[in-house]
Order: C-alpha cells, then structure tokens, then sequence
C-alpha cells in the first residue's frame, strides 16, 4: 500500500488496518482492558500504541469514530464529541459514531466499551445553552457518583463566571476505571478517571477523598479550555496546559466556599505540597526547569514541577497584573491562540500584552526566567531598625544553587510581599513608621495569603530568639501555619538532624498557643496542619498518580518527627482532649472545609492521646478510638480512629484492622486504604518491611493494578522513610526489586517508585551508599524502559 502514496503535495485518503492486544497491554498506555471493559489513554504517548499516526500534539486532526462491538458485553460505546449515530443491525452486534466538532492532537483522543451504568444531568448555561452532564462507573458504584457530578457542576459555572469560558460541546462524560496510571485524563469531552477521583459516598472515602474530587473534576474540566482549545506546540511546553490548569483549579474551592479561612486553609495546602515535593525536587537530581530542554521518557515528567511550581509562576504573573488584569489576559490569550499548538512563552506574552503598564510586561523576559532556569531561589533578608526615626530597613538579595546543567542562575523576578509584626503579633500598619523609641519590629515572612511568591525560600539575618515567639503570634494563615512546621513532615528537607528536644518543647508550647478555643471551634486547623507521620491518610495524595513521589526524607528526619509528635502529646494532653471532645462529629455529615478542619483536629487530637497512652499507661483514650472506629458514621471519623490506633501501635490495632477489613473487603477504594495504612505505619523495631511483605502475598493485593501497588509499594518505600530507610539496606533492597519487577509490568508506576531513592546524596551513612548500591543494581538490569532507565541515570550522575 504504501508504494501507491502519492508525491508532492496532493491530498490523498490514507487507510490503515492495525491489530492490537488490549488484554495484554499492561502499561495501561494506548488501547486497554480493565474489569472486562475498554478503556484508552493517550496522553503523552499512547495513541502510537493504537494506530500509526503523526502522534504529536501540534498534530490537530478531525476525528469521527465508529466503534462496532457485542451488544451483550458492551453495550455502551463512547468516544470523544457527539454521538451522531448508533445501530442495532440484529445480529448481537451494535455501533455508535461519534463526531468530535472540534480539532484536536491525538493524545486528547479517547474511546470507552463497557457494561456500564451512568448518573446524569442537564444543565443550561449562562449563554443558555442546554448540556448533558454524564458520570459513568460500573453497576453498584452509581450511589457514589453525587459528590462527582455535584463538582462537574461547580466546575462549569465558575469557568463562565471566572473567566467568561462556557462549555463548548453538547455533552460531557466522565468516565471511571479502577486501572488507571495516572489521577485522571481530560479527553475532549470523554474525561477518563480513576475511580479514586470520583467514587466517594460518606461511608466510604474522607474528607481528603471528597476535596480530591471536587479538585481533580475541576481540574480535568478546565483542561478543557487550557490544554485543549489552546494546546501545546510539543511537550517541552507541558506546563502550559498543566500549570496553568493547577492554578485554575486552586481557586474553585475558596471562590465557592467564600469563607476567608477555608481559602487560607487551601493555600497553606496547595504550598505545603510545594514546599514538601517540588522544593526537594528542584534540589535533587531530577531537577529541571517549568519547561524542560530535555527528556529520555516525556511520561517522567509529569512533576510537580511542571503542575505545582508551573501553577505558582502564573499566580505569580496575576501578582504583578492584579487578578482584573490577569482575566484580561487570558482573553487576550484565548482570542489569539484558540484552536492552536502554542509554547508558555504566547502565554506570557498575552498576560503581559493585556496589561502593558504592569510590572509584568516591563520585566517580562527577565520573569521568563522562571521557564527555563530550575532550582529554588533562597531569598535573604538584612534587616536593620534605627529606633530614633522609627525607620525600618530591609534589604534582600537572592541566589539560587546550581541544578543539573544549569551550574550558573541568573536573577528571578520575585514577588514579595511582607508584613511587619509589633512585639505582640499585631500587624504594623504599611507605610506607618515604627513608633520611635519602641521595640524592633519583626518581619513576617513572606505571605502567601498576600499573594506572594511560595516557590522561594527567605533566610532572615538575626532574630532567632524571638522567631517562635513571633511566628506563633503572626496573624497572617500562612504564618502562623509555618509556626508549627518543625513539628511535622514539613521541616525543610534533607537537613541534617539535631538533638534538640527543647527547641521541640518550645514549639509544642508555642504550638499550643495555636489552640485558642473559640478559633479552633470556627474553623479548625486545616488537614494540611494535620499529617502525623505514618497515618498515611491525608497525604497530598492527589500528586500521587501524576506528580513526583516524595522523595528524600531521611530515617533521621522521621525519628525526629516522631520526637516532636510525642513532645506534642505530652505538652499539649489538655487540649488533645477537649480537641477531640469539642469537634466531635454531630449532625448530618457534610465535608466542606470547615466541618473538614472540625473531623481533622479531632482525628490529630485522638492519635496524639493514643500516641501519650504508649508513655503514660493509660488505656482509656485508646478504648475510645475504638469504640469511635465501631461507631463511626462516616469514613473519615473511623478512619482516623483507626489510624490513631495503629499509629499508636495499640493493641485494639489488630482487632480493628481485621474488622475493617470485614467491612470493607468489596470496596476497592477502601482496601487500597487499608493497605496503605499497615505499610505507611510507624516503624516499630524493623517490623514494617515484613508487614509490608506479607500484604503482598494477600488475596486481594495485586500488583498489576496501580492503586493497589501505590497503597502498599509506595506507602512504604516514598512515604514511610523511618521504616524504609533501615540501616540493613533491607527496605532498598526490596525497593530495587520492586522496581525492576514493576518495569516489566508497567514502566511509568516503575518510574515513578524509582524516584523514592531519587535523594539519595542527602541521605547519611550508611544509607547513603546502600541506598547508591540499589539503584546501581536497578541500573546494571538490562532491558530497563526509558521510564526507569532515565531516573537511575539522572540519579547516579
Ligand atoms: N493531562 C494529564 C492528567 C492531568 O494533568 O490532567
Ligand atoms: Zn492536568
């Protein structure tokens, strides 16, 4: 056939028959089969792996799609646009065809065979127009699907409201599957999801769960105009589509909540992730710029730097043109580039080009910077206060570490915005002069409820004495939010540990400070404020399925994280117990943000009195976390009561597993929950790794299917480093073969467990040269995919 192809440049008609094995096909990459139905994933790659195609994404094409099957076994047939014709010839097999309206590149291309069932509502926009909204999961998932469709809903009219862009298509589908690589997929009008982001009814997902949802659908949906009306020229420019659409999606909920501390609260989250993922990234050996210059596998980079550092450039940019100003240049940016394959420097150019008299446009190719240099800006502040005039000065200055082949850095165009703190924490008004003669003013950091940049890090010259102090007392969210960091899992990374219990004490005391009642009853600490390590429960976990697993945190750094849980337990027994008694759950169950932040100082209070059961004896605290798992009426409630109980290493944890297990056992969602809690629990004497491998051998592990590896590999080689970082090299080498055994399955979940060792120069001895030694091992295997092949390189250069 292809003798025939004409030469030159007349058109001609191309037919290609190609066979393909979607039950054998375990990357879940191309055409696949999950539970009996077909699913497709395209994106980056994948649709090469269906039919010959110019598989780029400034490839844009027409499609229209006919799909032919056996009635009985699939009797909904589904791909991208409009159904504009369907059939029943009689003779078992039926056909839909599907016209898609709009052009587009061929990883938004997407088809769906199945048995399965759908909630659906229409819905008519601002312009008028009537849509049809669809959510299909297989039978007896259909009472989990409100929460999802209820987002769906939100998601569209807040992109009319916010941005004036409505929904372009007659009809929009999602569709979920329990076999999925990543969160989930914004194929033009057929999203495609794991069931982990749209299954969710309060007996069976948390809190955390439902913000996920509510994020992801979102998320997916604003794809629609960022990423799919405007796409990118090729894949260096992923964080055209992505960042910009983290960004979008990071104001619905605040925008639809309208209460103050629940934005707060969503901004203390979304630079927690930062700080804990994409800081440590930019500092290890896959760091790379928001566009990246080069990749092995375009699938590794599917980062937190390209979602969440990419989201932060453009909050940045709304910073210096105003959020006014930067909904003029998405228009701008919409009105040149809509149906085209474009590159983050249009966008910039549109947003400064809207707003010519910004700070924007004047510095623009210097705020490029932030596109192709990586690493993480440190910021310095030299202040200096002359109590006679009141005059407070401030100087800073900034430097960036050298990152792989990038070992000079120019400057960053930084926005900053500061307050200043009197002795009492009260703010001091701007522009107001210090009172003569009065104390020193402090600086709070930089503010990220004022809009400020969070991807930078300020180190301030002299005040250490008072820092506690001032931080505890700082009115702002985020400051107040960081008081308490060096209690937690969010103390900066890969620093060397120190002894220092007092400095724990003082932050348990100041801490405590953080509990004032009537505050706490309004609006409770946020789940971001929340992680214990080793529950495992309300880790970032939506950057799980395509954003960098966490790497680097040391076995020390743990330890350590376990001394100051224990310190808060002690000093803070009190407040642990009116935490748990005040916020108990009553009422309807309902999980917006602050009934949220209610259930998750509750759930926090109650692991830190089982934890302070270990030490004081007494048994009574966990006797209630389990009479509270038995009676729970909802997810969250027993989960936490659960967590409290095997973080605390009860002996009520056994019991509580195995009846939860009863419960739960046809709930995949929910075992993916309890896997992850056994392996991401608290090391006790090295007995994590054998838990770990006995919940390998049982009856409903399998590794082939991504959730369930992630529940248990995962949980316990990138989020649980004080049981895998053991100093008998055991857990590393579990993870080596791990790695290797899940290449041969599916190379992107492999690569993705390949950067749980990603740090390991900043780990010490002797795990550094065992956790070195693994990854060698992992590198001497022939065959290795690209996927894997390029993390251990980049990791051992
Ligand atoms: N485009 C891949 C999945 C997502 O970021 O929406
Ligand atoms: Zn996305």
């Amino acid at each position: 056939m292809l003798e025939n192809l004409p030469r030159g440049n007349e058109p001609f008609e191309l037919e290609i028959f190609t066979t393909c094995a979607p039950a054998k096909n375990t990357k879940l990459m191309g055409l696949y089969v999950s539970n009996d139905s077909f699913f497709t994933q395209c994106e980056a790659e994948g649709f090469r792996r269906i039919t010959y195609f110019l598989d780029r994404p400034d490839v844009m094409a027409s499609y229209t799609v006919t799909l032919r099957a056996d009635k009985r076994k699939y009797p909904v047939l589904l791909s991208n646009g409009n159904l504009v014709e369907e059939g029943d010839p009689g003779d078992g097999r039926h056909f839909a065809k599907w016209v898609d309206p709009f052009r587009k590149p061929s990883y938004l291309f997407a088809l769906v065979a199945g048995q399965l069932v759908c909630r659906e509502q229409r819905i008519t926009s601002r312009s008028g127009k009537d849509h049809l909204l669809q959510v299909y999961v297989r039978a007896g998932d259909l009472d989990k699907t409100e929460h999802a469709m209820n987002s769906l809903m939100h998601s569209v009219a807040w992109d009319e409201a916010r941005f004036d862009l409505p929904l372009d298509l007659e009809r929009f589908m999602i569709v979920a599957t329990s076999d999925f690589n990543m969160g989930a997929m914004e194929n033009k009008g057929l999203n495609i999801f794991n069931t982990k982001y749209v299954l969710a009814s309060q007996a069976t997902a948390t809190d955390t769960d439902f913000a996920n949802i509510e994020s992801v659908v979102g998320h997916e949906y604003f794809h629609n105009w960022t990423g799919n009306r405007v796409t990118c020229r090729d894949w260096f420019q992923l964080s055209l589509k992505e960042g910009l659409t983290v960004f979008r999606d990071q104001g619905v909920q605040p925008d639809l909540s309208g209460d103050a501390s629940a934005r707060a609260v969503k901004r203390i989250e979304d630079v927690r992730v930062l700080r804990t993922a994409q800081f440590p990234e930019d500092a290890g050996p896959m760091a790379h710029p928001v566009r990246p210059d080069q990749y092995l596998e375009i699938n590794n980079f599917y980062t937190v730097t390209i979602y969440e550092k990419g989201a932060e450039v453009v909050r940045m940019m709304q910073t210096l043109v105003g959020r006014e100003g930067f909904a003029k240049g998405m228009k701008l940016y919409f009105e040149r580039h809509d149906g085209h394959a474009v590159t983050c420097d249009d966008f910039a150019q549109a947003i400064a080009d809207a707003n010519p008299e910004s700070p924007l446009s004047q510095q623009l190719d210097q705020f490029k910077r932030w596109y192709s240099q990586a690493g993480t800006p440190r910021l310095k502040a030299v202040t200096s206060f002359d109590a006679v005039s009141g005059i407070y000065n401030i100087t800073l200055s900034q430097s960036c570490a050298p990152t792989p082949g990038q070992p000079e850095k120019l400057p960053f165009v930084i926005p900053v915005a500061l307050g200043l703190l009197g002795p009492d924490g009260r703010a001091h008004q701007r522009h107001a002069r210090a009172d003569a003669g009065k104390r020193n003013p402090q600086l709070s950091r930089l503010r990220h409820g004022a809009g400020a940049f969070a991807a930078a890090r300020l180190q301030r010259a002299g005040g250490a004495g008072l820092r506690v102090h001032r931080r505890a007392t700082a009115r702002a969210a985020g400051a107040r939010h960081r008081s308490v960091q060096p209690l937690g899992s969010g103390a900066a990374p890969g620093r060397r540990p120190r002894p220092r219990l007092h400095r724990e004490r003082r932050c348990a005391r100041a801490a405590g400070r953080r509990l004032p009642r009537r505050h706490a009853q309004r609006a409770a600490p946020s789940r971001a404020g929340c992680g214990v390590q080793g529950t495992g429960a309300d880790a970032a976990e939506r950057n799980l399925h395509f954003r960098a697993a966490r790497g680097g945190r040391s076995a020390a750094r743990a330890c350590r994280a376990r001394r100051h849980a224990a310190a808060l337990a002690e000093a803070l027994y009190a407040d642990w117990e009116w935490a748990v008694e005040a916020h108990h759950d009553t009422g309807a169950y309902k999980p917006d943000p602050v009934s949220s932040g209610r259930r998750a100082l509750s759930g926090l209070a109650l692991t830190h009195l089982c934890l302070a059961s270990r030490s004081n004896g007494d048994a009574v605290w966990p006797g209630k976390a389990y009479q509270r798992f038995k009676d729970a009426g909802n997810m969250t409630e027993r989960f936490n009561a659960l967590a409290a109980l095997v973080v605390s290493g009860h002996a009520l944890a056994a019991p509580a597993l195995q009846r939860f297990h009863a419960l739960f056992k046809d709930e995949a969602l929910v075992l993916d929950k309890w896997f992850a809690l056994q392996a991401g629990a608290p090391d006790r004497g090295g007995n994590v790794l054998p838990i770990v491998k006995q919940l390998m051998k049982h009856a409903d592990f399998n590794i082939r299917n991504p959730n369930r590896a992630r529940s248990v590999i995962f949980s316990y080689c990138s989020a649980n480093p004080g049981a895998f970082h053991r100093a008998d090299a055991a857990g590393y080498v579990y993870w080596s073969e791990r790695v290797v055994e899940l290449d041969a399955i599916n190379p992107q979940v492999a690569a993705r467990l390949a950067r749980a060792l990603d740090r390991w120069n900043k780990l010490v001895e002797p795990q550094r040269t065992a956790a070195r030694e693994a990854i060698a091992r992992v590198a001497a295997k022939p065959d290795l995919s690209n996927d894997v092949r390029e993390v251990v390189s980049r990791a051992l250069a």
